[in-house]
């Protein structure tokens, strides 16, 4: 499956912590139409039943908007509900062997946090990474933190889109104009927001600043 720019521009990554005002199926159609353009469905605690229920309904909402869903870290579950994609960690199932259990079609992502986890990933047969922390995120208590340049030598060593992540908002996502990102993941800055749709619609255009070539490396 080749990702482009488009695909990974604005990547919401679900967080049920912001659940309660809205339902998370209500805060994800909202981000959806405000214009998130992949969605990643992420339960650390849910045991498998409700996983996979929510995960079917997740994945008919992102079909109707046609943006790709994946599911952090569980193939099955992926499998199951038709999701277009699974994401996985450095401790996670290694992309080759997903990709043996998911076949052709689906997106695999994984998190990098060196150069050289990020060539290994692409040589195993990733389809984008996803590499942060670059800002302080409270949303993962065991993030690292990743600095510009390290994602930028990521940016540099690859040829598959590299997806920011990790405590980016309105305030910072500007910052990383430049680095080489292909576009920006979101939780808190997204799901935690008033109004999401609005929110996913400033971000929008901001992370599609963050995406451009800089003048200076045109070739
Ligand atoms: N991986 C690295 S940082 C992070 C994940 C899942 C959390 C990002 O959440 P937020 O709220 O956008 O900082
Ligand atoms: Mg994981």
């Amino acid at each position: 499956m080749n990702l482009t720019k488009e695909n990974t521009l604005l990547y919401a990554i679900t967080d049920r912590k912001w659940v309660g005002r809205q339902t998370l199926l209500e805060q994800l159609e909202d981000a959806l139409k405000g214009g998130v353009t992949m969605v990643q469905l992420r339960e650390k605690h849910l045991d498998h039943e409700s996983f996979l229920e929510e995960a079917k309904a997740v994945q008919a909402l992102c079909k109707r908007y046609n943006v790709p869903l994946l599911i952090n870290d569980n193939v099955g579950i992926a499998i199951n509900c038709g999701a277009d994609g699974v994401h996985v960690g450095q401790d996670d199932m290694s992309p080759s062997m997903v990709r043996q259990l998911v076949g052709d079609k689906m997106i695999i992502g994984v998190t990098a946090k060196t150069v050289e986890q990020a060539l290994a990933a692409q040589a195993d047969g990733a389809d984008y990474l996803g590499c942060g922390a670059l800002f302080a995120t409270s949303t993962k208590s065991n993030a690292k933190p990743m600095s510009q340049e390290t994602f930028s030598e990521i940016c540099s060593a690859v040829d598959i889109p590299v997806v920011a992540i990790g405590g980016i908002n309105r305030q910072n996502i500007l910052e990383l104009e430049g680095l080489g990102a292909s576009g920006a993941a979101m939780v808190s800055a997204i799901f935690a927001a008033d109004d999401i749709q609005q929110e996913c619609i400033a971000l929008k255009k901001l992370a599609s600043r963050i995406i451009e070539v800089p003048e200076r490396s045109r070739v």
